[in-house]
């Protein structure tokens, strides 16, 4: 047979050849991929699944939400170098809104308007971020509703998101530390401390100092204040801080340590046999910041306190080496380390950590199970039944396994503790059960990140779609029921009950939101509500308006060439979802206006001539005409 014409569609008798060769070719890719990936690592082993067995599945049991449904759950993702949170409905992988953090946001204006960039403050430069983890507040263990907190591994920034109104009200850039990573919330009695792991390892303070010798590169573990936002105090540790979690006493947090040997390169950072997990004993930080027991780098005033080799702050537990994940069972009793390099996790019982703080037992005694679970341990979750769920990124499985089965077969008895393990697609990192992430886990669906996807979807060119994938854990068996394509990269996802999850659709308009608005407005005598006005100030210029379907309260302002303009929009509508937008053609401003809400935005009138402002979003069978002219004098 004559080879075939790549650009000519497949005879009818060539069809089934060609898709012989497509499966044979992504399979191939595939396992190119995953060498890559897994480096020197074994035999992945994974690629056999069965298509149809999955679609009789999914016919089997119900993820479908009809129309006009609501979904039973609230999923928050985090979108890694995308730097948004994303607001998805579990079980239907339904996507609802994106909360823009770091990123640069075209429809809202983030990052434009005023009111963003207040809240960026100095970090407003930064266009981007890598946003890996996000959480909700806690009171007692449980969600509580009030906030989600994320961090910016790219510029060393931790974020709150206001759940009611959905969008990030504080921003703080830590100092010392270099790439916040792990994230985690006080959980008991509340949120409270918001903690973060200063990944990579720099001079302190890190002003042009010590270029050419790690010896003097640290890392630093930061609380901030959930309340302020401020940084309450830093902990100076050895090697370095990828993820971390609280526990549910509210006294411990705990980070693993994939460098401990603070190596700079890549073989230096593998040389140990083990790493460890360093656990933070906070009321005594507390107690020494308290007592001027601190230092504080540049320019800076955070106290640091030294957590470096012995003392009373920290405990270095050693464990097999580059270890990840760190998760907190929701019964409290435990944290549970990822192995990563070491097909094991390391579970640490937490009601023996206060006797290793005072020294009446040795480091390792609180390592109460190490499990073998598989290739690359990420990550692990829970059901509230007793199982954790461990992501195997080499092994592109997720292994379900008893926790008290693990530790009664380290203690020598002949028990399995491994349940099931399900192949995903393909990569695993983070896992999340819902609400497994509080004390109230229900053990009802299982979100697994995919890393990569390879064949699961149609193409999209060299820039795969990630694969969130839904489990259902509520039997004994998980059980592959979605695939959910995601554009770059959640690393982490949470689920929680709608019930956690209080929203305003209209705002208030006392709302703090446009503070600064406000505030110009009362100095410039103009009431947002009701006036139409354009007050001048030498060459700075704002325009007040109202907006209510179809209409801005002005059809035309005027101004002069080079003029600093600021334009402050107030929606009128009290309608729920009747939101506006103000644009301004070829000068690229572009901003929300939702109900009762006042959005302003600032900019040089550098070019003259007209130019017509219009609303984005499609508000009223008139909404074509909501426009206004620009008259920019030369
Ligand atoms: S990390 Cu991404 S898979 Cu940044 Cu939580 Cu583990
Ligand atoms: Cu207002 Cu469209």
């Amino acid at each position: 047979m004559k080879p075939r014409d790549p650009q000519q569609p497949p005879t009818p008798e060539e069809e089934p050849l060609a898709n012989e060769g497509r499966r044979r070719f992504l399979v191939n890719s595939a396992l190119v991929g995953t060498a890559g990936v897994a480096g020197a690592a074994t035999g992945i082993g994974t690629l056999s699944r069965s298509p149809s067995a999955e679609a009789a599945r999914h016919e089997a049991a119900d993820i479908h939400v009809p129309p006009g449904q609501l979904d039973d759950y609230y999923g928050f993702w985090s979108s890694g170098q995308t730097g948004e949170v994303r607001v998805l409905g579990v079980p239907s992988m339904r996507e609802f809104a994106r909360i823009p953090v770091f990123n640069r946001e075209s429809a809202t204006g983030w990052g434009q308007t005023n009111e963003s960039l207040a809240v960026m403050g100095e970090s407003a430069k930064f266009q981007n971020g890598d946003l890996h983890h996000v959480h909700m507040s806690y009171t007692d263990g449980k969600y509580d509703g009030r906030y989600l907190f994320v961090h910016d591994k790219l510029n060393t920034r931790i974020a709150r998101i206001r759940v009611d109104i959905m969008r990030c009200d504080k921003m703080v850039t830590i100092p010392n530390a270099h790439a916040i990573h792990g994230l985690r919330l006080q959980k008991v009695p509340r949120t409270g401390y918001v903690f973060g792991n200063g990944e990579m390892i720099v001079p302190l303070p890190n002003d042009g100092r010590h270029l050419d010798a790690p010896e003097h590169y640290w890392s630093v573990f930061t609380a901030v204040d959930g309340d302020t936002m401020e940084v309450a105090w830093q902990v100076w540790v050895d090697g370095n801080l990828d993820n971390t979690n609280a526990d549910y006493s509210g006294r411990f947090a705990a980070s693993t340590c994939y460098n401990s040997e603070r190596g700079v390169t890549l073989s230096e950072k593998m040389r140990p046999e083990r790493d460890w997990v360093v656990v933070f004993d906070i009321p005594r930080i507390e107690e020494a910041v308290r007592l001027g027991n601190y230092v504080t780098f540049g320019d800076n005033e955070v106290p640091v306190v030294d957590g470096r080799g012995e003392n009373p702050f920290t405990r270095y537990i050693p464990i097999p080496r580059s270890p990840h994940g760190m998760n907190a069972t929701p019964d409290g009793k435990y944290l549970i380390a990822g192995g990563k390099l070491s097909p094991t996790c390391s579970v640490i019982d937490t009601r023996m950590l206060p006797d290793l703080f005072d020294d009446r037992i040795g480091l390792r005694d609180v390592v109460v199970a190490e499990p073998e679970l598989g290739l690359g341990p990420l990550h692990s979750t829970f059901d509230g039944r007793g199982n954790a769920y461990t992501t195997l990124f080499i092994d592109s499985q997720v292994v379900k396994w008893n926790v008290e089965d693990a530790i009664r077969h380290y203690q020598g008895e002949d028990v399995n503790y491994i349940r099931q393990k399900l192949d995903v697609h393909y990569q695993p990192g983070h896992i999340n059960a819902s609400l497994a992430e509080t004390s109230e886990a229900d053990g009802k669906w299982l979100m697994v990140l995919s890393k990569f996807s390879k064949d699961r979807f149609l193409p999209v060119g060299p820039l795969h779609a990630e694969n969130d994938q839904l489990i259902d854990i509520s039997g004994e068996e998980m059980v592959l029921l979605h695939d959910g394509p995601a554009f770059a990269e959640p690393h982490d996802c949470i689920i929680c009950r709608p019930d956690q999850v209080n929203t305003i659709q209209v705002f208030d308009r006392n709302d703090p939101w446009w503070e600064g608005a406000r505030r110009m407005a009362a100095e410039d005598g103009v009431t947002l509500e009701t006036d139409n006005t354009v007050i001048r100030d030498g060459n700075k210029v704002r325009v007040y308006m109202t907006a209510v379907a179809p209409e801005y309260g002005m059809d035309h302002f005027r101004v002069k060439q080079g003029d600093e303009v600021t334009v402050v929009v107030t929606n009128l509508d009290r309608i729920e979802d009747l939101s506006h937008g103000f644009a301004i053609i070829n000068y690229g401003i572009s901003m929300e206006v939702n109900p009762q809400q006042t959005s302003s935005v600032t900019f040089v009138a550098d070019k003259p001539g007209v130019y017509w402002y219009y609303c984005t979003w499609f508000c009223h069978a008139l909404h074509m005409e909501m426009a206004g002219r620009m008259l920019v004098e030369a």
